[in-house]
């Protein structure tokens, strides 16, 4: 007959582990790749929920957002992407002008709207002054929101071809109206795996670097890992521990966005996309390892809406936003809706006994809704 024990305790591999962390200290590099390797979901889960609530409670967060796209014209060939054009006057190649952009702001932010989202692809035909009057212009018509822009892979890309620092870019970018950068374009930092699926852009050191000046400079930013390519286990660990370095040193992510790759419409289509079950191993082991970084996003356009709320029980304490008119995740075969209002995000995390709070990008808290638990 089975016992409570042998129902609820950890094997003898985890125990060490789920002794570290229940005593608050810091897990190894080892550690992570046995919770990375590891099939015992329910007590990785257990114990990424335990560091959740201690840190949160029953709290889960999201805002009232929309992504801008300006260009999908891409010089890099990351193989993973399905969203970037080489040149334009390919299918589907588009660049917006001012007013066109203007106009999709326009379109999509509504009174209780606090962020824009905007990345774009490394278009070689750009003047500076096409990214620098588009923050001057949507600052202009809508000041009370919060723009979070540019990946480091653009920063970086726009220092190289401009001849500035990443300080200088951020400087200008900031008086412009940037407000903070969001995570995107991390991928996995190992330089083997950077190698084979995005070969032609910023590498590791220089992502880093980009985010460390940024937080220098006070501008606070998120950060991503992108799994369930051709990294191992150990990379994976790797890439998480040096977010943790970076962030022992400046303190200036606020969240990490674990990215599930999607295998449509790109050059990696014969790989399958990762499984549920790893999906939710991911957001748990981030949540363990990840012991500086105040939050763990569940990017529901991506990995559904339904893995998306089980994710709160695994670590997960952050579901982004409506979020409204994605391309990225769209074009490489997400089947999410565009968009979801307010009520259906309130719904989705009252569902899984959470409360709903409304917060802005940097985590100030709008509204809360009260539950009964
Ligand atoms: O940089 C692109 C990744 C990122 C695929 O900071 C892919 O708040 C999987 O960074 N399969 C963009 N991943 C998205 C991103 C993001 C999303 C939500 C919130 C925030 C934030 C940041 O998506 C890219 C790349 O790493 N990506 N193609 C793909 N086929």
């Amino acid at each position: 007959m089975a016992t409570l024990e042998s129902v609820f305790l950890p094997s003898p591999e985890l125990r060490p582990i789920a002794e570290k962390v229940l005593a608050g200290e810091r897990l190894s590099f080892d550690d992570g790749v046995t919770l990375m390797t590891s099939h015992e979901l329910l007590t990785i889960g257990k114990l990424a929920n335990h560091v959740r609530e201690q840190r949160h409670g029953d709290k889960t967060y999201f805002n009232q957002n929309f992504h801008l796209n300006a260009t999908n014209v891409c010089e890099a060939s990351c193989l993973f992407c399905s969203f970037a054009r080489l040149e334009e006057g390919m299918p589907q190649a588009y660049t917006m002008n001012l007013k066109q952009a203007l106009q999709k702001v326009e379109e999509l932010c509504t009174p209780q709207t606090t962020e824009i989202h905007i990345v774009n692809g490394l278009h070689p035909g750009l003047d500076f002054a096409y990214y620098t009057d588009l923050l001057t212009a949507i600052k202009q018509a809508r000041p009370q929101l919060h723009i979070k822009g540019f990946t480091a892979v653009e920063i970086h890309y726009f220092a190289e071809k401009y001849a500035m620092t990443y300080q200088q870019v951020l400087e200008a970018l900031r008086s412009a109206g940037l407000d903070s950068l969001p995570g995107g374009g991390a991928e996995i930092f190992a330089e083997r795996v950077r190698r084979k699926i995005c070969h032609d852009k910023v590498d590791a050191d220089g992502w880093l670097g980009v985010h460390r000046t940024a937080h220098q400079m006070g501008l606070r930013s998120n950060c991503t890992i992108l799994y369930g390519t051709i990294e191992t286990p150990e990379e994976r660990v790797d890439h998480l521990l040096r977010l943790r370095a970076l962030q022992d040193e400046t303190g200036g992510f606020q969240t990490l966005i674990p990215l599930s790759f999607h295998n449509d419409g790109n050059r990696m289509a014969k790989l399958p996309s990762p499984t549920g079950v790893e999906d939710l191993r991911m957001y748990a082991v981030s949540r363990l390892l990840l012991d500086n970084i105040a939050h763990i996003k569940a990017y529901w356009i991506m990995i559904g809406i339904k893995t998306a709320q089980t994710s709160l029980h695994f670590g997960v304490d952050d579901i982004d936003g409506t979020v409204k008119d994605e391309k990225i995740y769209h074009m490489a075969g997400a089947e999410t809706p565009m968009a979801l209002s307010r009520p259906e995000l309130v719904r989705l995390i009252r569902e899984a006994g959470r409360v709903p709070v409304e917060r802005d990008t940097l985590y100030n808290i709008l509204a809360e809704e009260a539950i009964a638990k």
